[in-house]
């Protein structure tokens, strides 16, 4: 059967770095993110007999390599549960640049998983495709659900998986993306964060304060205070940005612009333009805000030179099965 998924991307209040088995992909911290509106993967997937390979195409390219094997291993995961050893077509779309800080393998490991499962007539509900998801990229659990979302860490296979806290209706929150680079990044998020672990004296001070900080999130979520939400979600960025620099070698994932925004941000804050920033392993800033400051803070990123592109974005939903195959 061929069937097509959409999924969203997330950006992480809370972040994820590091993982505590590195074959289960279970986080050494449990993290919260929300779902971005309109920033997803299309994936369509059918397996078919008589197929020797999996043909993976993504963004109109047949992936080799590496990418290539990231994905079916993925497929290999769900096979085994489905006890299946049909061959897989995949077709993917992402509609943003991916692998700069822009979380493509969260959207399209959720899209991938949703439509493959569905594919080999497996009937899961949510929780389930998180745990299946997150073992294809750990962040791809949380864009399995739309809203607000929390990932935990578990001990076990069963046990880590991600879930609702709130839907994208609850509070309304913006995410305005300034795009400093497009290219791809030169140190892939799995590579660095096992490296992070591996060497960042300051690693485990991290993870305590994200714990301490996840509860903290999660109590200012429940009371909608977004300025609460704003300054635990930067203060957690730099946590990480924190290890990513003293990892050895050091990950510096930020430009010239990446700080010059960084600082804008703290200077409108203290003007009234209440923002925040968040930023993941590179170089785009992740502008958090109260949807009355959209226009502005889009206004005021245009006028900067280093700014290639802006994205604003609602809170999105769900991981969804669509009849728009891709082939
Ligand atoms: C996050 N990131 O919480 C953090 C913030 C990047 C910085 O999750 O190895 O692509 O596939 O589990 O999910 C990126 O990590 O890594 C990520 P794998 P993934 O969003």
């Amino acid at each position: 059967m061929k069937c097509t998924a959409i999924a969203n991307s997330n950006i992480a209040l809370i972040k994820y770095w590091g993982k505590a088995n590195d074959k289960l992909f279970l986080p050494t911290n449990s993290n919260i993110s929300i779902t971005l509106d309109g920033l997803n993967s299309h994936t369509t997937v059918e397996f078919l007999s008589g197929h020797k390979e999996d043909i993976v195409n993504i963004d109109g390219k047949n992936m080799e390599g590496e990418k290539r094997e990231k994905v079916v291993r993925h497929l290999n995961l769900i096979r085994n549960i489905a006890n299946s050893n049909l061959r897989a077509k995949v077709v993917s779309k992402n509609n943003f640049p991916s692998a700069a800080g822009m979380a493509s393998s969260a959207s399209g490991f959720a899209a991938l998983t949703v439509a493959a499962c569905a594919s080999l007539g497996m009937n899961l509900d949510k929780k389930q495709l998180s745990v299946i998801s997150r073992q294809g990229s750990g962040s791809s659990c949380r864009s399995i659900y739309g809203g607000y979302v929390e990932w935990i860490k578990g001990k076990q296979n069963e046990d880590s998986y991600a879930l609702q806290l709130a839907d994208e209706n609850y509070f309304d929150i913006r995410d305005i993306i300034a795009i400093v680079e497009q290219e791809e990044k030169k140190v892939s998020s799995r590579a660095g964060m096992a490296d992070t672990i591996k060497t960042c004296p300051l690693y485990s001070s991290r993870v305590n304060a994200a714990e301490e900080n996840l509860i903290k999130i999660k109590k200012s979520i429940k009371e909608k205070n977004f300025s609460e939400i704003g300054k635990i979600a930067e203060f957690d960025c730099l946590l990480m940005h924190a290890t990513m620099l003293t990892t050895l070698p050091s990950l510096i994932y930020w430009s010239p612009e990446t700080v010059r925004i960084i600082k804008l941000v703290q200077e409108w804050r203290e003007d009234g333009l209440e923002s925040y920033f968040t930023i993941d392993a590179g170089p785009n800033v992740h502008i958090l805000s109260l949807p009355e400051n959209v226009k502005e803070i889009e206004r005021r990123l245009k006028e900067l030179e280093g700014v290639r592109n802006i994205m604003s974005c609602k809170i999105g939903g769900d991981s969804t099965l669509s009849d728009n195959h891709l082939f």
